[in-house]
Order: C-alpha cells, then structure tokens, then sequence
C-alpha cells in the first residue's frame, strides 16, 4: 500500500515535471481585474538568449495600461515584457529598456483579435513588432545583451519581482491564445505562417505543447472566433 503511493507520488512528480497540453483551438480568458490571477509558462529559461520572439494572439476591451507577456529575473523584473501602455501602443521592454511601437488600428482580418510577433537581437539590438503580420518601423535597444536566465514567465500580471509584484490596474483582462516563444528570430515568411497558426519547430514555448499552472481566476475556453 505505502510502496504503491509512494509510485503513485513519484509518477504524479514525474507527469507533473513535463506535462505539456495540447492547446489548439482553446484560449485562457482572464474574466475580471485581479491582482491574483494568471498562468505561469514552464520551464523557466536556462539558457541566456541572444535572439528572443514572442508571438500571441489577445483580445481585450480594456483602455488601461495592461501587460501581454512578463518575464522577470532577480536582476531585472522587466528582463523581456511585452506591454501595452495605452490603446494604439505597445512595448517591448529588454533588460529594463524599452521601445514603443505606435499600432496603427485595426489591420486586422478578425474583429478585436490582434496576433502580435515581438523580436530583438542582440547582436544589432534591432526590435520588431508585427502586427496581424505587418511589421512596424523597427526600433532599437540593448545591443550586446544577453537576458537574464532562471526567472518566470507569466501571462496576465506585470511582475515587479519574479512570480509577484502585480499590479491590479496592470492585469490583463480579456483573452490570449496561440502564445509562442523561441530564442530565434523568425523570417517575415515565418511570422505571417505562425499568424496562421503553422509554426516553425524548436520553442521555448508552444502552444500545443503548453506546460503552465494556472493561479487564482483564469479560465481554459474554446476560442469563440477560430480563424485557424
Ligand atoms: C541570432 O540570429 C542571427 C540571425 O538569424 C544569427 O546569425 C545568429 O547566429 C543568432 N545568434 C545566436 C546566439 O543564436
Ligand atoms: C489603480 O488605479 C486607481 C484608479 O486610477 C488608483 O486609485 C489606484 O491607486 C491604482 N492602484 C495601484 C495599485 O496602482
Ligand atoms: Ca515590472
């Protein structure tokens, strides 16, 4: 009996380890303001990047300041973060600099959906930002870096410390689905195919290969507007 919980413990710490979750066609809707609720994505980086894109389609009706994508280190809670800090904007923040990028409105095919594609390298400290696959005049920040490794990555806070540090009129509220990462850069070709949802292998993360923990309020959906 103790030797079969005890299996049981070490199966469960083995799955719980590298569960992944298909999560094609399904969204997290982040239902109300919370300053508790959001998703944790695993593994935590290992490795310092010198090349960083992030993409994720959003739907949102909020006119505040709101946070997309956080990651934060010891060193620096803003160490990649993609933001929105007024409706027709979006940053992205590296190391604790950031760029902002005027959106136009509305580019898109799916009414309220906005698939976003952030990037930086290193070595020009170029950034991109695409928008419904069109991409803004590039900006530039923190030529050199490299971002820091073993911090947290999260969907629906800004953190101002690794796992916390949230701010309610930071939350995000609406919904996210279709959220990639790879320490890689995408070609122009690539980011219009992960728009529809055909995405180049080797990320970080991967929606149809999600490990995350959900905290507090957040709530896993089908996508009501499935374009893909
Ligand atoms: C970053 O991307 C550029 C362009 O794709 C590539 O030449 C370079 O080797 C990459 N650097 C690293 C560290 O992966
Ligand atoms: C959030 O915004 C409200 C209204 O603008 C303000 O009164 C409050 O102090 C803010 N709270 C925090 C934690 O910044
Ligand atoms: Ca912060």
């Amino acid at each position: 009996m103790e030797k079969q919980q005890l299996w049981l413990l070490i199966l469960t710490g083995l799955l719980g380890a590298v569960a992944q979750t298909d999560l094609h066609g399904k969204v997290f809707v982040f239902p109300k303001a919370s300053k508790t609720a959001h998703v944790i994505l695993k593994p935590s980086l290992e490795q310092p990047l010198q090349n960083v894109t992030v993409c994720l389609r959003y739907f949102s009706d909020l006119d505040r300041t709101y946070s997309l994508f956080s990651y934060a280190t010891k060193d620096k809670d803003n160490e990649i973060l993609l933001f929105k800090p007024r409706p027709g904007e979006c940053s992205l923040y590296i190391g604790g600099d950031v760029v902002t990028f005027k959106v136009p409105e509305k580019t898109g095919t799916s009414p309220g959906w906005e698939h976003v594609c952030a990037s930086w390298e290193s070595a020009t400290g170029i950034a991109e930002l695409w928008v419904n696959g069109n991409p803004l005049p590039r900006k530039g920040l923190k030529k050199g870096y490299s971002t820091g490794t073993q911090g947290v990555v999260i969907l629906g806070q800004e953190q101002d410390s690794p796992g916390g540090g949230f701010n309610l009129n930071q939350s995000f509220v609406g919904e996210i689905t279709d959220v990639y990462m790879w320490g890689a850069l995408l070609s122009p070709q690539e980011v219009r195919l992960v728009m529809h949802n055909t995405v180049p292998p080797h990320h970080i993360f991967g929606w149809r290969t999600l490990s995350y923990e959900i905290k507090d309020y957040v709530v896993i959906k089908p996508n009501l507007f499935p374009l893909y």
